[in-house]
C-alpha cells in the first residue's frame, strides 16, 4: 500500500515560454496528486549545480544548467499517494523520443535538451530538493 507522500517538480523553462502550464498543472490535478506549493521563479546556478551534481562529467552538463537558468520554471510541491512514482509516471521517459504517448514528455516534449518536466526520482532526493527550492 502506498504512502501519503511529497514529491518536488518543475515546469522547466521550454514549457513555460511555450505557455504549456495549465494543460500541465491540468494532468498533475486529474491525476489524483495534490499541489501543495508553486512559485513561478529562475533557478539559480547553484540551485541548478547543486540539483544536477549527479550528471556533472556528462558532456551534455553545461547545456543543462544554461537550459535550466535560461527562464523560469514553475517549481511545486506536489503530495499524494505514492506521489514521487505517479508524477515519474506522468512524466514518461527522460528521452522524450522513448516517452510514451500520453505522458507529459511523450506528448509535449521534442528531445533530451529540453524536456519540459523535473520530478524527484525518490522520497529522499524530493525532501533535500524541497529544501534546496523552497528553503527550509
Ligand atoms: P530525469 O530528468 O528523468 O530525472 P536525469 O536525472 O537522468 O533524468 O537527467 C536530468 C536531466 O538531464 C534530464 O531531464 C535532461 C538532461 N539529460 C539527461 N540525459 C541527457 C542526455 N543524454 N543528453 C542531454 N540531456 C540529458
Ligand atoms: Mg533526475
Amino acid at each position: 500500500m502506498a504512502a501519503i507522500e511529497k514529491t518536488y517538480s518543475m515546469i522547466k523553462p521550454d514549457a513555460v515560454r511555450d505557455r504549456k502550464v495549465g494543460e500541465i498543472i491540468s494532468r498533475i490535478e486529474r491525476s489524483g496528486l495534490t499541489i501543495e506549493r508553486m512559485e513561478l521563479a529562475y533557478v539559480t546556478v547553484e540551485q541548478a549545480d547543486e540539483n544536477y551534481k549527479h550528471l556533472k562529467d556528462k558532456p551534455f552538463y553545461p547545456n543543462l544548467i544554461a537550459f535550466m537558468t535560461g527562464g523560469p520554471v514553475v517549481k511545486m510541491v506536489i503530495s499524494g499517494l505514492g506521489a514521487v512514482a505517479k508524477m515519474r509516471s506522468l512524466m514518461g521517459a527522460t528521452n522524450p523520443l522513448e516517452a510514451a504517448p500520453g505522458t507529459i514528455r511523450g506528448d509535449f516534449a521534442i528531445d533530451v535538451n529540453s524536456n519540459v518536466i523535473h520530478g524527484s526520482d525518490s522520497v529522499e532526493n524530493a525532501e533535500r530538493e524541497i529544501k534546496l527550492f523552497f528553503g527550509e
